[in-house]
């Protein structure tokens, strides 16, 4: 049987909206656990990661007049769930890393990256998170995660856990795009980056969509890596989330991409990030986000 393990990511620390941290208990309250054991997994509920630091520990950064906010939280906090998501790849178990903001990706992927040669990674946003310092606008980290896996960025970022490169860009398919900054654009130019955009997801339709992405990472990769931040979806389906984009991806969409990801077996660990219950409506988004983690793990639809 299936042995997940969840491990809850607390953290708010890569960008400024208060509650995104309770995101995990959140999804606990919407019966994450329940609904992942009633497709018979084996569930182990690892409890909470927390940062050390409650108050900002001094700013560095590798540019002069820009800063990475909460940098030092960051790196403490990514350290601690790098080691924790390392540790359950090792036992045998599957990740599932729920947070908390995406900049918890870096974590994540540090710890996961190291037990496989070519890690694949779906990232299924409205964002790319391929920012470095420079071409940010904000300064958040949650908007550089994926830049930081492939190398790009703060050094002791990019070398938490492993002084390793975690991911290659070939190696990463982007789906739900929308919310592109110029700095992005040119890497996933550059990179040759997989995306597809929601013009691209109208266009071909999920399955194609989810399909060609499996298509693309099967035989190059010998994991793959599923981080799903709710604002992929609509503001309509999950308005709990710090940076909704108009236009997304609906509910609907999303779990069958996730029955489709559940048939193919190849995904081997998941974060499911940016739901935040203080900017939501009754916890409907962390109920949605539970419904698509159980369609993941091969609940069918009633
Ligand atoms: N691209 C913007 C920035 O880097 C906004 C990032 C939005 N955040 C996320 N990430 N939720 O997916 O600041
Ligand atoms: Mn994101
Ligand atoms: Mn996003
Ligand atoms: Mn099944």
């Amino acid at each position: 049987m299936l042995k997940v393990d969840i491990i809850g990511a607390a953290t708010s620390f890569g960008q400024p909206k208060l509650g995104v941290d309770l995101g995990p208990d959140a999804l606990r309250y919407a019966n994450l656990v329940e609904e992942i054991k009633s497709v018979d997994v084996e569930v182990n509920d690892k409890g909470n990661i927390y940062s050390d630091f409650k108050v900002d520990v001094p700013t560095h950064s590798s540019s002069e007049d820009k800063v990475l906010k909460n940098y030092g939280q960051v790196v403490n906090f990514n350290e601690k769930l790098a080691a924790s998501a390392d540790e359950s790849v090792a036992s045998g178990a599957f990740p599932l890393i729920i947070g908390g903001d995406h900049s918890l990706a870096i974590g994540s992927l540090a710890g996961i990256s190291p037990h496989y040669n070519n890690l694949g990674v779906i990232w299924y946003d409205a964002h790319a998170d391929l920012n470095d310092i420079n071409t940010s606008p904000s300064g958040n980290v949650h908007g550089m995660p994926l830049a930081i896996s492939c190398g790009i960025g703060d050094e002791r970022l990019v070398n938490l856990h492993t002084p390793d490169i975690k991911v290659k860009p070939r190696n990463i398919v982007l789906i739900g795009m929308r919310d592109l900054d110029e700095g992005e654009k040119k890497y996933i130019r550059d990179e040759n980056i997989l995306m597809y955009t929601m013009e691209d997801i109208e266009e071909k339709g999920i399955s194609t969509v989810m399909t060609e992405a499996l298509e693309y990472l099967h035989g190059k990769t010998d994991g793959i890596h599923l981080s799903l931040d709710v604002d992929a979806l609509d503001p309509s389906e999950t308005p709990g989330t710090g940076t909704p984009v108009e236009n997304g991806l609906s509910l609907s969409d999303t779990i069958h991409a996730m029955n489709l990801l559940h048939e193919s077996g190849s995904v081997t660990s998941m974060d499911l990030v940016e739901v935040n219950p203080l900017l939501d409506d009754r916890n409907m988004t962390a109920e949605k986000a539970v419904a698509i983690v159980a369609a993941f793990f091969g609940k069918e639809q009633k």
